[in-house]
């Protein structure tokens, strides 16, 4: 696909702000196909014969970042997926996709912008650590998630204000950030995220 057949929003947080429950509203109000970094770097690392299986895992439970070539590889193959089911890309209407925790560290964002696109903007969902610590050490109850546990939350959050936060500066710098502020109820925040998007994109 060219650039041009797409719209993308990165969605950016830290650890359990919230990004992932508000994609979920976010593709039935505005037509987004949602596709989570992470989920997609879970789902590689069981899938049979992966060669980045173990990497994937180290990295996750460590907080750390997969090298942004996976990843990268991941999300364009993701894209293009999407547009060949649902027909390709015609009439100049865009496909649209919230790619969700991610860029993380600078070098994925200036290679998935050289290589794939330009994100239209950038959500960034703003929630203060010990909200988010609440939050993930509850569903950690249920998840299953290997890095939802005390040790590897507290890397997380290192890697967020270390490696992640300097790309919500730089897209800030450039005047490309939607900041919307997660510490109140899912609905709350929603309604915030709507309203600022619609604005923004103009439907
Ligand atoms: N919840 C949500 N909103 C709430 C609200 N307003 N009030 C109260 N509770 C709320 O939500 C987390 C929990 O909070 C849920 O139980 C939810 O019900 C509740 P969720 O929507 O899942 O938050 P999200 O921000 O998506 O949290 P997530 O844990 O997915 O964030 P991470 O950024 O840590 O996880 P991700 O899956 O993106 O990445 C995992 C790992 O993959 C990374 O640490 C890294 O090792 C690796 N990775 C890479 O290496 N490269 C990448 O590019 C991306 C990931
Ligand atoms: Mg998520």
């Amino acid at each position: 696909f060219s650039p041009d057949d797409v719209t993308v929003l990165f969605v950016l947080g830290g650890p359990g702000a919230g990004k992932g429950t508000q994609c979920a509203r976010l593709v039935k109000d505005f037509g987004f196909t949602h596709l989570s970094a992470g989920d997609l770097l879970r789902a590689e690392q069981t899938r049979e014969g992966s060669e980045f299986g173990a990497l994937i895992r180290d990295c996750i439970k460590d907080g750390s970042i997969v090298p942004m070539e996976v990843t990268v590889q991941l999300l364009e193959n993701a894209m293009k997926d999407t547009i060949a089911t649902s027909g390709g890309v015609s009439g100049g209407a865009k496909a649209r996709f919230l790619i969700d925790g991610f860029p993380r560290k600078m070098d994925q964002a200036l290679k998935f912008e050289e290589a794939v696109c330009l994100a239209r903007l950038v959500l960034f969902f703003d929630c203060p650590e010990d909200e988010m610590e609440r939050r993930l050490l509850e569903r950690g109850k249920t998840s299953g998630r290997s890095d939802d546990n005390a040790d590897s939350i507290r890397k997380r959050f290192r890697t967020f204000v270390e490696t992640s936060m300097p790309v919500v500066d730089h897209y800030e710098k450039e005047g490309r950030v939607v900041k919307v502020d997660a510490t109140p109820t899912p609905d709350a925040v929603y309604r915030d995220t709507q309203a600022r998007l619609t604005k923004v994109l103009g439907d």
